[in-house]
């Protein structure tokens, strides 16, 4: 029965397709782990029930739960391009025809059986079928069925979408003209949250998680002429997976980023990393090709003198390192952006990269060796004016201007993987960045197939985004409640961070709690972190803008202090008392009363306060004050300007002040 409670608590069926899989393969590879991993179980079901071991449940359990992770872990490679964008690709963006599917009728057979898993595997909405002749049965059809926009989220586009959580298909067709010698990948920015993706009706792969990319080798499949993409999108939450079923966010499902058709060399520079050194005295990083060639490659950085050769190995792997003489460092005064050129024998890629130091010491945070103070907000992936997930650069600089106006020079993405759009904005105009993955709230931390699917995401992040200099914090997680395995899940990502990553710090919103009148920060997983970061909502979830003033901070660690969270609802355009709660006055006195609270906080070198704009959230059921809007935002949803932005523009003007 030992075996039947991990069971209970082990979700197969999130084992599969949990990375994207190239041409299929990854799933079978999970489900023969899965199968040897059962066999484990049951060899140590019996072990433990004659030998009688005397070791309570609990440790075993965490053994397992360490075994588990190693065992899973490994199925964990970087699976996408690096800079999608410097690639010759074919958009497949604009109008995408679908079928809202909510008992998934174009997936399963009426027994509930996967039509692509069966002898034909034939008889899914992927099929993309049209009827033969007036007699035939066909109950779907792509061609009269409507469309919406690509790269979008489909709640902000049908009224009937707007609260929906199932499966929705969606077709686009394209034509293309395929060369000889090259490979093509179909490349998905995002889709939330699973994907089945179908090209010229044979089954590529699935994909979990809803804030990343994923590419499918498509060579040899990509026809002359006419080709059809076929993608089940599923939104469903789960509480296994990552976020978890409990967010304060909109669920918005679909494509909800850039879909492309790329073409590349047979062999081709798959990934690279380059980045100053931790001392600046070195660009550092390496270019890996896609086999296992010898080749020469160069990086060239034309405006810095720098040119030179470097051999792969017999990985296809060059080590990189550049002495650096004379560089004008990236920084949000100054964003810098060198053109990066690399080239290999058979393939070249450029790109436009910044270079910055970024280290902690004792209580400061350091950019090129200067102290700065994070003058921050944080925001999420979204467009209060047009509800819906950003659609497009506009849309982004957008917010991004906004943030330069309220006088920042950083800005919290949260609560997930922002557009690689953005952060290459953010590159541009000066903004540094903290990313984050959606380990939010309550995870199933003792799940093995969540770890590796956080574990995942976060590789994915980096993976993405490692060149980009705005980039300055990887942040596991926020808010996550203390407890043993919690800790070990949350410490192990922080490892898995540095692993990917030493040019940048590592940190995630920790959990805080109160002892009278004090906020005690001493969440363990601080130790762990370059940052002690914490959401606070004194003055709104306790106490009140009178009250809040009583309280004071006692954090643990010496470390800078960057306050990821406070805030209050405040309703655009509702003025009263600053004691009345949902009125602008009350948002600004709390954002004063902050101000000369945290200033209390020796350590503290930054914050990004909850939030931009107001975005909308099903937790949010006020009739009159919210209507399934978050209103803790600084700007209205209607975009007019609030009290309180003001307020934090005073603020951090004059922090600008002293730290320039
Ligand atoms: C938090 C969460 C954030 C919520 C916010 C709120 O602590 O991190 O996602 O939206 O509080 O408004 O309650």
């Amino acid at each position: 029965m030992f075996v039947d409670y991990i069971f209970a608590i082990y979700n197969f069926e999130t084992i599969e397709g949990k990375a994207p899989t190239r041409k299929g393969a990854k799933v079978h590879e999970e489900s023969v782990k899965a199968f040897f991993f059962f066999v484990f179980l049951c060899i140590l079901e019996s072990w433990w029930l004659t030998k009688k071991i005397d070791m309570p449940l609990s440790r075993i359990f965490l053994i397992l739960f360490f075994f588990a992770n190693a065992f899973f872990a490994q199925a964990q490679t970087p699976t996408t391009l690096q800079n999608i964008y410097g690639r010759t690709s074919i958009s497949l963006n604009g109008r995408w025809n679908y079928i809202i599917d909510p008992y998934e009728t174009g997936f399963y057979d009426y027994r509930r059986q996967p039509f692509d898993q069966s002898a034909s595997g034939k008889g899914g909405y992927y099929d993309d079928r049209k009827q033969a002749d007036k007699s035939e049965l066909i109950e779907y059809d792509f061609d009269l069925s409507p469309t919406m926009k690509i790269p979008g989220d489909w709640n902000s586009q049908a009224e009937k979408l707007q609260l929906y959580e199932g499966t929705v298909w969606l077709r686009r067709k394209f034509v293309a003209a395929p060369k000889d010698g090259k490979k093509y990948f179909l490349y998905f920015g995002a889709v939330n949250y699973e994907a089945h993706v179908y090209f010229n009706g044979k089954k590529l792969g699935t994909h979990k998680g809803g804030f990343t990319p994923f590419q499918f080798e498509v060579t040899g499949q990509v026809k002359q002429g006419d080709n059809v993409v076929v993608v089940k999108a599923d939104n469903i939450r789960h509480a296994d997976e990552i976020p978890t079923v409990n967010t304060d966010w909109w669920n918005y499902g679909g494509i909800t980023r850039d879909v492309l058709l790329a073409e590349l060399p047979a062999t081709y520079i798959a990934d690279y990393k380059i980045q100053l050194s931790g001392s600046a005295l070195r660009i550092e990083g390496y270019v890996q090709l896609s086999g296992a060639a010898k080749q020469t490659v160069t990086v060239q950085i034309p405006t810095a003198g720098l040119t030179k050769k470097f051999i792969t190995d017999s990985t296809g792997r060059a080590l990189i390192s550049l002495p650096v003489k004379k560089l004008a460092y990236w920084s949000p005064e100054h964003p810098e952006l060198y053109k990066v050129i690399i080239n290999s024998e058979t393939d070249s890629i450029s790109d436009r990269i910044g270079f910055r130091t970024i280290e902690t010491k004792g209580q400061e945070i350091l950019l090129n060796g200067k102290p700065v103070f994070l003058r921050g907000i944080s925001m999420h992936d979204e467009n209060p004016l047009i509800p819906g997930r950003l659609r497009g650069e506009a849309d982004m600089r957008m917010m991004l201007q906004w943030a330069k106006e309220l006088g920042c020079n950083y800005v919290r993405l949260a609560h997930y993987p922002h557009n690689e759009q953005m952060i290459k904005l953010a590159d541009e105009m000066g903004l540094l960045v903290w990313a984050e993955v959606p380990v939010y709230w309550t995870i199933s931390w003792q799940n093995p197939a969540t770890y590796a699917n956080a574990q995942q995401q976060l590789t994915d992040l980096i993976t993405r985004d490692k060149n980009r200099a705005s980039v300055i914090v990887w942040s596991v997680g926020n808010e996550t409640p203390i407890s043993e395995p919690r800790n070990i899940f949350m410490g192990k990502l922080v490892s898995h961070a540095r692993l990917l990553d030493d040019t940048r710090l590592v940190a995630a919103a920790l959990e805080v709690h109160r002892k009278d009148n004090v906020i005690v920060i001493e969440d363990p997983l601080g130790e762990q972190l370059d940052l002690v970061s914490f959401n606070e909502y004194a003055g709104w979830y306790f106490s009140d803008t009178k009250g809040m003033l009583d309280y004071r901070f006692d954090v643990k660690f010496n470390k800078p202090v960057i306050i990821t969270e406070f805030g209050a609802d405040a309703l655009g355009g509702f003025h009263a008392d600053d004691a009345t709660r949902w009125s602008e006055e009350f948002q600004d006195l709390l954002y004063r009363n902050q101000f000369k609270m945290l200033s209390a906080i020796p350590g503290l070198r930054g914050m990004t306060p909850w939030i931009l704009v107001d975005f909308r959230s099903p937790r949010r059921p006020h009739p009159v004050y919210q209507d399934f809007w978050n209103r803790k935002g600084l700007i209205s949803e209607t975009g007019k300007k609030k009290k309180a932005f003001f307020t934090l523009k005073n603020y951090y003007d004059s922090v600008g002040m002293r730290y320039k």
